[in-house]
């Protein structure tokens, strides 16, 4: 049955496993049908001698993948049904399995990569980008968390870059994703159709890979980095704040501007899963993401952002509480208890 999901597309071509993500109307925003299935043909592949490599792209010329099928679990949230927590749970167990592949997987994007997106592709061995990225983690913009292994690979980016971009959740385009290595090279999408033959008859993935890579365009974010490091490194979300607040610049008057604009609840919770992924590994970050993420899509909040951001549009969220002062610390320690039975899965 999965087989014949028309949102996914699986193909044996010769050497190469081929995932096509295959729904473009809605910016191949994965569904939970979507993660199932990958995760049963990547346990396939990882068994079938004939599968050197795995490869995944977007159908349709806007988007990669713009995250997760969020109109649906915000009406889980709001129905009290556990299909959002479930979807979740697959989503992240998808996340670990691709950080631990067997064989090389190789993730072909091009323009949006946001949340979910990001998931199904930084934890591959390639991470391919082409000039049209928009790449971002924006769900403090919905009312929820930078999830499917965020406070992994957004705390190791150099600085506090990664502070920056989960709290305010900005686009970035292919040349500052390439310097913070979420992206590994420039390709092309018109030369997808080529390397995927090229894999297809068994060219090694580096080998496949270096034939079709373009020059590195420049890194704007690097101009800010000082600022942004000296600033994103204060010990709270409010003291980042003062500090945008002090700051006199633009670019900060413009980014505490978009921080004020975001879930304060969001904020809080961002702040501690960046900091405490830092030193944590994949699966324990992706267990502590579980523990937030499963109670968070269940919070106001997160339907009320799903609302302003997909549903009416209207880009005005009225978050609850609606101001950093009012979020209360107990609040935000509680997201972070065990779930007891109910922990993520993870070998
Ligand atoms: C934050 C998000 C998402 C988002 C917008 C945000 C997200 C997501 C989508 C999205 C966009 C277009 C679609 C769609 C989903 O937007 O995760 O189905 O057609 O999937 O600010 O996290």
């Amino acid at each position: 049955m999965l087989e014949t999901d028309p949102h996914i597309l699986f193909e044996k071509r010769g050497a190469l496993g081929l995932i096509t993500l295959n729904r473009p109307k809605a910016l191949n925003a994965l569904t939970h049908g979507m993660c199932i299935g990958m995760r049963k043909m990547l346990a396939e592949w990882a068994e079938d001698d004939a599968v050197r490599a795995v490869a995944i792209r977007g159908a349709g010329p806007r988007a990669f993948c713009a995250g997760g099928d969020i109109r649906s679990m915000a009406e889980s949230s709001r129905d009290g049904t556990a299909a959002a927590v479930k979807f979740l749970r697959d989503e992240y167990q998808l996340n670990a399995e691709i950080g631990t592949y067997p064989k090389p997987y190789i993730a072909l994007t091009h323009g949006v990569v946001m949340g979910g997106g990001a998931g199904v592709s930084v934890h591959g061995r390639y991470r391919l980008a082409d000039e049209d990225l928009g790449f971002a983690m924006p769900e403090t913009g919905i009312g929820f968390v930078p999830d499917i292994g965020s406070s992994f690979f957004l705390s190791r980016c150099p600085g506090e870059t990664c502070m920056y971009l989960g709290l305010t959740g900005t686009r970035i385009g292919l040349g500052d994703a390439l310097a913070l290595r979420l992206v590994t090279h420039s390709v092309a999408q018109s030369d997808h159709a080529a390397l995927i033959e090229r894999l297809a008859d068994g060219a090694s993935a580096a080998d496949a890979v270096a034939v079709f890579a373009r020059p590195v365009p420049p890194a704007p974010l690097s101009e800010l980095r000082a600022r942004i490091d000296t600033i994103f490194a204060a010990s709270s979300v409010e003291a980042v704040l003062e500090r945008l607040d002090r700051d006199g610049s633009d670019f900060s008057a413009q980014t505490a501007r978009l921080i004020r604009t975001r879930s304060p609840g969001s904020l809080k919770l961002t702040f501690k899963l960046l900091r405490d992924g830092k030193t944590l590994a994949l699966r324990d970050c992706l267990k502590m993401e579980y523990r937030v993420g499963s109670r968070r899509v269940m919070s106001a909040d997160f339907r009320e952002g799903v609302r302003a951001v997909l549903i009416d549009k209207d880009g005005a969220p009225r978050w609850n509480p609606c101001h950093l002062a009012d979020v209360k610390e107990a609040d935000i320690a509680g997201y972070f208890n065990s779930l007891g039975g109910n922990e993520l899965p993870l070998p």
